[in-house]
């Protein structure tokens, strides 16, 4: 029965690689990355992927070995209590310590890309957050937030495709995570600070923008769509979102007026 055990064990690790080798070649696997910095957190995540796929194998491997050899139909004598080795302990401590600070040193510059080196220029759109919904704020024609003739969007989220995008994070509430998987962004929004965070779409197209923190009943339904397209179309979308907002200002004027 031991052998039995032993093999049916070994399934896990067989299943488990074989499983992360056929995934990526079927395209089950990250979303297409369509960002300038995304080859950076990518490279960083398949290097951890990989480092831990040699651990977890290892000690898979050592966990069969053991079964099989000191199953208990063909190992009769009892064992002998043994009080641990020192040696052994230390290994396993400073190895561990080791590796995660060569990590903390290895990703720093994507680290430094991604959040530090912030570009210097006015945000492209100030996103806040709320249960449940994004809401979008764009500059107007004097190209700053905070003014008169700001544009409001909710959930739609556009931008030009080739330019860097700055966006100003807020939470009206609770603690939400703007997460825009294919460009591998993915950031706290947090109540009563303001988070920069950039990133340059190098692919047009329509892509998920969801909430990654359970912030309450409704998260699942919090979710956008990031509409990545040419400078001119940008333009259109903000000249229509114009158009329609000052013709509701207007009738609201009227009805005030009434
Ligand atoms: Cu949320």
């Amino acid at each position: 029965m031991g052998k039995f055990w032993s093999f049916l064990f070994l399934l896990v690790p067989v299943f488990g690689v074989g499983l992360f080798v056929w995934a990526p070649f079927n395209h089950h696997w990250l979303p297409r990355d369509v960002s300038t910095h995304g080859h950076q957190i990518d490279h960083l995540f398949n290097f951890i992927l990989g480092l831990t796929g040699v651990v977890f194998i290892v000690t898979e491997m050592l966990l069969f070995w053991f079964l099989w050899r000191y199953d208990g139909k063909t190992n009769k004598s009892p064992v002998k209590f043994t009080h641990g080795s020192h040696n052994l302990e230390i290994v396993w401590t400073i190895l561990p310590a080791a590796t995660l600070l060569f990590i903390a040193i290895y990703q720093m510059n994507a680290w430094a890309d991604v959040k530090m080196h912030k570009p210097d220029m006015l945000p492209t759109v100030e996103v806040t957050a709320r249960q449940f919904e994004w809401r979008l704020r764009y500059p107007g024609k004097d190209g700053k937030i905070g003014t008169e003739d700001d544009l409001f969007h909710v959930n739609e989220l556009h931008v030009p495709v080739d330019e860097m995008t700055l966006v100003k994070l807020d939470s009206a509430d609770v603690l939400h995570d703007f997460f825009l998987p294919h460009m591998r962004i993915k950031q706290d929004a947090v109540p009563g600070t303001s988070i920069p965070v950039w990133f340059k779409p190098t692919q047009s197209g329509e892509y998920d923008l969801v909430c990654a923190e359970l912030c309450g009943w409704g998260h699942y339904k919090m979710k956008g769509r990031l509409f990545v397209e040419s400078r001119s179309d940008y333009e259109r979308f903000l000249a229509e979102l114009e158009k329609t907002q000052t013709a509701t200002n207007v009738e609201k004027k009227a009805e005030a007026e009434e």
